[in-house]
């Protein structure tokens, strides 16, 4: 059953967030994934998953979206299958952004906010964006190929104050 080694395989990503109160617009968060080829793994992103976006090869799936929080359980949940990614692709961020459409919102607005990160049954991160109240998005998972070809998980929260557009086609330029 798998030699040494074994990289990560099937990889979900949930972000839960409660909703507006009575009378206020909604709160709309969206988790967004951008893989990067060997050329340009801090670059732009090849492909963008997110709401209005799927992957080329289904590799990667939004499987639940909110635009409001309500609900039990997970607002929103994604699903990576790194081990399918073609060779090409060697990187893989996960993000969170706060629409902002009804009014500048930061994660110091959104109540009981949270991300996980799991591979299968293992969490690998639970994220409550404390350290970032005053940005409109976030950076939460790096997803890596090694040399061999294994792909590893860094912790990767880093805030930005841009708008959901800029956010997902700028969070790959760091790395954790
Ligand atoms: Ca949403």
């Amino acid at each position: 059953m798998g030699g040494l080694n074994k990289g990560l395989g099937k990889i979900k990503v949930t972000l839960k967030w409660d909703p507006s109160a009575l009378g206020e617009p909604d709160t709309d968060l969206d988790l967004v994934a951008g893989t990067y080829r060997a050329e340009a793994p801090f670059g732009a992103p090849a492909y963008l998953v997110h709401f209005d976006s799927r992957s080329p090869d289904g590799t990667i799936i939004l499987n639940r979206e909110s635009h409001t929080g309500q609900g039990l359980g997970a607002d929103e949940d994604m699903t990576l299958e790194l081990d399918r990614l073609a060779d090409e692709y060697v990187r893989v961020v996960v993000g969170v952004a706060i629409q902002q459409h009804a009014g500048r919102k930061t994660f110091g607005d959104i109540v009981n906010c949270g991300a996980r990160v799991l591979d299968g049954y293992t969490e690998l991160a639970s994220v409550d964006f404390g350290g970032v109240r005053d940005c409109t998005a976030a950076t939460v998972a790096e997803f890596s190929r090694t040399a061999s070809g294994i792909w590893t998980f860094h912790a990767l929260v880093r805030g930005f104050t841009t708008d959901p557009s800029t956010f997902s086609l700028t969070m790959g330029q760091h790395s954790a």
